[in-house]
């Protein structure tokens, strides 16, 4: 491996294909894509935007069911390869001391991140019926516990970093309106405690072409010698609605607030018949990366349109090569 990893474990049995004959992208996708479909569960309208760790010696996730009664709901799951999932029927019940918290009204769009000893997770929770961050962790992706929201409404996209950076917790975020949000960037903010968050600074501001709507972090960043590595999805609105693709971007390692490099391309654009036709079409939004710190190997899901889950491949030297020559920075 021509860059450095740090803080990621050995994965021997990542999900991988190698990249196709012929195939020129940095980024490829499975070829059994979508990995789960819409109706994997009995009460399943939609299974897409959603994140899965390696756990043990096969992986666990954290899945966004949105449910035949069209609620937008989170549900665990498990498997031995990281491709075929059992998802449990039942969402996540979550447990918590804190009154406020008590009310589960919506939650969508989960990352998981490990930090220290636990499984940190974050998603889109609804409160007072409006979007912000809710926080809860889990050692077993049993039982969840749940800790406060980290902001007021309106904000999406949640993304913990996977280590405390000067001394505090991390977590990059997208403040947004409560509707389907026409505008967006992404910014950082720390805590001592993961209640109280300040310190809050701009990351990236959307900027031309397939990221001109709005941008938001993706799966948790990947600490590499070259910077963090983070996946982001990017919005350009379209004579027929918003398109969703999604690229890379390099994060200075000390002071994450500053990209050191940014993709002017997309990796993934919604191009597959199961990207471009479903409950939201031209959608394909990346909710978890897994690492396998030998080979750099990485395996990303994202949501399909809305509807499914689908599974893509590259590798750390890949995405950092491509980003030091396609750099808007
Ligand atoms: C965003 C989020 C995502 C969704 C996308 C496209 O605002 O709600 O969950 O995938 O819109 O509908």
């Amino acid at each position: 491996m021509k860059y450095q990893i740090f803080g990621e474990k050995k994965v021997s049995n990542l999900p991988w294909q190698d990249r196709p004959e012929g195939c020129m992208d940095v980024v490829w996708r499975y070829k059994n894509n979508p990995i789960i479909n819409r109706d994997i569960i009995a009460c399943s309208n939609s299974v897409f935007n959603s994140a899965a760790v390696s756990f043990g010696d096969g992986f666990a996730g954290v899945f966004r069911v949105d449910n035949k009664a069209r609620n937008m709901e989170l549900h665990a799951g498990f498997s031995k390869d990281g491709i075929h999932w059992d998802i449990d029927e039942n969402r996540i019940e979550f447990e918590t001391d804190i009154e406020e918290m008590k009310e589960f009204i919506y939650g969508y769009d989960p990352r998981v991140t490990f930090i220290e000893d636990r499984y940190y997770l974050t998603w889109c929770n609804g409160y007072n019926s409006q979007p912000t961050i809710g926080i809860a962790w889990t050692y077993d992706f049993r039982t969840f516990h749940q800790l406060e929201n980290a902001f007021l409404p309106f904000n999406r996209n949640g993304v913990l970093f996977p280590r405390k950076i000067n001394g505090n917790f991390a977590m990059l975020s997208r403040p947004s309106d409560n509707g389907h949000t026409p505008f967006g960037d992404i910014f950082y903010s720390e805590s001592p405690d993961m209640t109280f968050w300040g310190k809050h600074r701009l990351v990236m501001e959307a900027e031309k072409g397939w990221q001109s709507t709005k941008i938001g972090a993706g799966p948790v960043p990947i600490e590499t010698s070259e910077g963090w590595l983070l996946f982001y999805h990017g919005v350009l609105t379209s004579c027929n609605g918003f398109v969703y693709s999604f690229s890379a971007a390099l994060l200075d390692r000390d002071e994450p607030w500053k990209p050191v490099y940014r993709a002017k391309d997309y990796l993934i654009s919604p191009q597959m018949q199961y990207e471009c036709v479903g409950d939201v079409p031209n959608v394909t939004f990346p909710c978890a990366s897994i690492v396998d710190a030998e080979t750099g190997r990485i395996a990303i899901y994202y949501g399909c349109a809305d509807t499914c889950t689908g599974l893509c491949f590259t590798t750390t030297d890949d995405v950092i090569d491509f980003l030091k020559s396609n750099s808007s920075l």
